[in-house]
């Protein structure tokens, strides 16, 4: 310990002389609010791309019941390198594990405290964890997924950032995708001075009726075998969604800029002979076309938004077709519903039914829908406080599909509009605020086959909330390609300026999309 303080940063914090390299004055033992204790102090030794720092892990208990087992993560740099920021740091999935070290050690590398968290239990494989028996939900382990976990993980760590360093951060963001995404936008719903910026990508926001999603649409390909499409049908859709509509951009580039423009039929695929993987029969047509429409049930009421056009590759994982059996999607919702909606470990998806009230009534008032959906579009505490919130999402996510965030942030920019400036434009309110960023292409946090999905949001978030400057366009890119494009505040879209490389974001500007002055429909299937 000597040789550390002497080849050290040999700071001084304000509390007086503390070592950049240990954790003291925090120990194992130490304790915080919330029923919260350090159970590992830790150095972690530098590596070339990351310095040293403190490790914390900590149990929080809560201070409502006592009965929760939230383990936390927190990365601690020296208060030399520490820019005074606290990054908090969201989970995938079901999370149940520390999913995002990397981030977490590339955010201390940067001068970040970190935070993350498993949510209040552990394994991320099952939900088995969020019932106690059959018909007995577990409260404590699905308020803590659903909210309690980053909510006492973000206050702790201002603690322990405040005892640690001797002054508190001086701003804090939250960055997520899916389930952190979901998260994301749960704080700034409900605790909307956790955070001064947050950043929500693909946002979870309606866990459990995206699950009623999924199982509807296993049912659509996998009730009647004759509709379940063949391993080579999903290409065969998405170059024929190409061919009618990749040009209407302007662009013959493999995306499409905005899929509510495309409007292509699978019907002209139907076989004239023989079932092959070169064609589709009639039934395998209606389950494709019910897939662009959206679960509508026979009073015509639409239950969740449907896929977007022009990645169907992608329905390999989510929906299967192939080795992967039945797909993710399929297995999600199946731990969705067994464990947390119908609380029935033998529950089976295909016995769930759009038209049967009590079954959509069962998703509504779930406990995971009350702790943990994150659809309400009234953040005026959070943007009032100064707030700022970007939002993002593959524009071609098949599964999770966009146009559920979509139809969010226009619910959010009407309630702000009337908040902030009655008589102004609507979209230039919300844009003050909160503005979100499709991302032509992309499937889920990221992936498809050749929209940019790679972009840096903390550094744009960070200049809109310390320097008023709004993010604009965000250049994002593919790694494989090396292709870079702009991507648009909504409802903005990127589109060529007719000279120079297609390849390059430099040649697209930012233009007005469908978005602006449309209805409020266009996500909603055809
Ligand atoms: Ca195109």
């Amino acid at each position: 310990m000597i040789l550390k303080l002497a080849i050290g940063t040999g700071l001084l914090g304000a509390a007086g002389a503390v070592c950049a390299a240990t954790c003291a004055p925090i120990a194992v033992g130490s304790t915080f609010s919330n029923n919260t204790t350090v159970t590992s102090a830790t150095i972690v030794v530098a590596t070339p791309a990351v310095p040293e720092h403190c490790r914390l892990v900590a149990r929080i208990r809560n201070a409502e019941d006592g009965l929760s087992n939230i383990q936390v993560e927190y990365r601690l740099p020296g208060a030399v390198q520490w820019n005074r920021k606290l990054l908090g740091l969201g989970n995938g999935g079901l999370a149940g594990s520390f999913q995002s070290t990397a981030q977490a050690t590339a955010a201390v590398a940067n001068g970040y405290a970190t935070a993350q968290t498993d949510t209040g239990h552990a394994a991320s494989a099952n939900a088995t964890w969020a019932l106690t028996a059959p018909g007995d939900v577990n409260e404590v382990t699905l308020t803590d997924f659903g909210n309690r976990s980053i909510h006492l993980m973000t206050m702790v760590a201002k603690e322990v950032i405040q005892t640690y360093y001797g002054s508190a951060p001086r701003l804090s963001y939250f960055q997520g995708c899916s389930t952190g995404g979901r998260e994301a936008s749960r704080e700034v719903q409900q605790y909307p001075t956790d955070y001064d910026g947050v950043i929500a990508g693909a946002p979870l926001i309606a866990h459990t009726r995206k699950q009623l999603m999924a199982a509807w649409e296993m049912q659509q390909f996998y009730k009647d075998p004759a509709a379940t499409l063949r391993r080579e049908h999903p290409a065969l859709i998405q170059d024929s969604v190409m061919k009618a509509c990749d040009a209407l951009d302007g662009v013959v580039d493999g995306v499409l800029d905005d899929p509510r423009r495309c409007k292509w039929d699978p019907q002209e695929l139907l076989c004239s002979g023989e079932p092959s993987a070169s064609c589709l029969t009639q039934p395998q047509i209606d389950a494709v076309r019910r897939i662009y429409e959206g679960p509508i049930n026979d009073a015509g009421e639409q239950l969740y938004p449907a896929h977007p056009r022009g990645l169907e590759t992608a329905w390999t994982n989510w929906l299967g077709f192939g080795s992967s059996g039945t797909g993710s999607n399929a297995a999600s919702a199946l731990q969705t519903f067994r464990y947390m909606v119908f609380l029935n470990p033998t529950y089976d998806i295909f016995s769930f039914d759009i038209n049967n009230p009590a079954d959509v009534a069962a998703i509504d008032n779930s406990l995971m829908a009350i702790a943990g959906h994150a659809t309400n579009p009234d953040i005026r505490p959070f943007i009032d406080r100064g707030g700022k919130l970007i939002i993002y999402h593959g524009f071609d996510d098949n599964g999770f599909t966009p146009y559920v965030t979509i139809d969010y942030y226009e619910q959010v920019e009407k309630i702000l509009a009337a908040h902030l400036r009655p008589a102004g434009n609507p979209h230039a309110a919300v844009r003050e605020h909160a503005r979100l960023f499709l991302l032509p292409g992309v499937d889920h946090c990221g992936g498809g086959t050749a929209g940019p999905d790679t972009a840096d949001w903390l550094t744009p978030l960070e200049r809109w909330v310390e320097e008023g400057v709004a993010p604009e366009r965000i250049v994002a890119t593919k790694v494989a390609s090396g292709r870079s494009r702009p991507l648009c505040a909504y409802p903005l879209v990127a589109r060529y300026t007719g000279s120079g490389s297609t390849e390059t974001a430099d040649n697209f500007v930012c233009v007005t999309g469908i978005g602006e002055g449309a209805g409020h429909g266009e996500g909603k299937g055809k």
